[in-house]
C-alpha cells in the first residue's frame, strides 16, 4: 500500500511480506530499495505469523504528527506501531481499548 512514513510529503511504498514490514520511500522521481522497517505483522512465524485476509493490517497517523504508522487488528486486540520516520522506526505501541495488548505480543495476533 502507499503511505507517508517519514514525513515528507511523498507516499511511500509499504508491502507486509513474511519478514514484516518492508518500506520503500518516495524520491519523488522513483522509490529506493526496500528496506525492513518493523520485524512484526508479518507472515512468518518470527513476525508474528499474521494471515491475509484474517488479521487486516493498514497505515494510519494515530497521533497526528503526519507520519503513517500502522495499526494491525490481529486476534489478540489491535496493534499500533508510530512511524517515527527512518528504517527501524515504526515503535510499538500500546493502544487501550478495542482489545488492549500487552507490547511483549506484538508479534501475536492471536
Ligand atoms: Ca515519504
Amino acid at each position: 500500500m502507499m503511505a507517508d512514513v517519514n514525513g515528507d510529503g511523498l507516499q511511500d511504498v509499504v508491502g507486509f511480506a513474511g519478514s514484516g514490514v518492508n518500506v520503500s520511500l518516495s524520491t519523488g522521481t522513483g522509490f529506493t530499495e526496500p528496506s525492513l522497517w518493523a520485524a512484526a505483522y508479518g507472515s512468518n512465524a518470527n513476525a508474528g505469523s499474521w494471515i491475509n485476509g484474517q488479521h487486516p493490517r493498514m497505515m494510519a497517523d494515530v497521533n497526528g504528527d503526519g507520519l503513517q504508522g500502522v495499526v494491525g487488528f490481529g486476534g489478540g486486540g489491535t496493534f499500533v506501531s508510530i512511524a517515527e520516520g527512518s528504517p527501524g522506526g515504526l515503535v510499538s505501541e500500546i493502544m487501550t481499548g478495542l482489545g488492549s495488548v500487552s507490547l511483549n505480543n506484538l508479534q501475536a495476533p492471536h
